[in-house]
């Protein structure tokens, strides 16, 4: 049997500390603020939901909170500017001073700004600079960590987008396009993460493949840790002859668990306490291995 490759350890650099990863894998725990999102949606809409639902998050162990106030759901429509400000900046300034760091779930420049402005210290852009390049002026002006993810085409047409014919090949080649347009406007490589962008504009098996293949992606992006979102996702659904959002939690820890041997070092999740006790298991694993 092949051995498990060593998971490298280091720092993320984001805006007002490190995150050292690579020891353990850390949780980000998802936090949508839309009436209209994946799975959870219009489940923690009201502010006072929000907090509650971000305070027990970190309570379940979560290391950084994610937070997004446009669906980018395949499918779904684009937000104003406007009404994503509304839902996530009143969220934002009363987590700020929490323990678990703030990540900004948004493609938009001026979002991504005043989120900043707010005390977020992560930008996690799902279309890896494509959509918005000037996001990435903002994340370097706060000095913010950035999460590049890897999509195609964009939330309304990515379901539609001709099957990519090699995925790695192709996530490694758009990711390192992202990191070359983050680097030109100065964003160190010590705040960028990348991301395979699971779910995004992939069939069922490119998805699968793209976690079996994980290690080999983490090769090309060295001194960067590798960040995955599978929780809920349709392709578990698919696997699971059909079953419905709410009943992929154990699908989603076997892919967390999967993907974390394959040298994940940060997973994105709904479900936070189920994720960190199979954490717990896989990392010992991994370290004894
Ligand atoms: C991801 C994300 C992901 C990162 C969403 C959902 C869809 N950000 N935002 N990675 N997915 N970095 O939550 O299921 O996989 S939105």
């Amino acid at each position: 049997m092949t051995p498990v490759p060593a998971r490298t350890t280091a720092e993320w650099k984001i805006s007002r500390r490190s995150l050292r990863y690579g020891e353990r894998t850390l949780v980000m725990g998802v936090l949508n603020v839309t009436p209209d999102s994946f799975s959870d949606g219009g489940q923690f809409f009201s502010l006072a939901g929000a907090l509650a639902h971000a305070e027990q998050m970190i309570d379940e162990g979560a290391d950084i909170i994610d937070i997004g106030g446009e669906s980018t759901r395949p499918g779904s429509n684009f937000v104003s500017e406007e009404e994503e400000l509304c839902r996530v900046i009143p969220v934002i300034e009363r987590l700020a001073n929490l323990s678990a760091p703030i990540s900004i779930d948004t493609t938009k420049p001026e979002v991504a700004r005043i989120a900043l402005q707010a005390g977020a210290e992560i930008v996690n852009d799902i279309s890896g600079l494509r959509f918005e390049p000037a996001i990435a002026e903002m994340a370097a002006a706060a000095k913010a960590g950035i999460v590049l993810m890897h999509s195609r085409g964009t939330p309304k047409d990515m379901q539609q987008m001709p099957p990519m014919e090699n995925a790695l090949a192709e996530v490694t080649a758009g990711l390192s396009e992202s990191v070359a347009l983050a680097e030109s406007f100065g964003i160190a490589r010590k705040s960028i993460a990348i991301d395979p962008g699971i779910g995004f504009g992939k069939t069922v098996d490119q998805n699968v493949e793209l976690i079996a293949e994980l290690d080999q992606l983490a090769q090309h992006f060295p001194g960067m840790p590798i960040l995955i979102g599978t929780s809920r996702k349709s392709f578990l659904g698919k696997l699971l002859n059909g079953a419905p959002a709410d009943e992929r939690v154990h699908g989603t820890i076997a892919s967390i668990v999967a993907a974390v041997l394959k040298g994940a070092h940060i997973v994105r999740v709904h479900e936070v306490k189920s994720a960190v006790e199979a954490i717990k298991i896989a990392d010992a694993i991994r370290r004894a291995s």
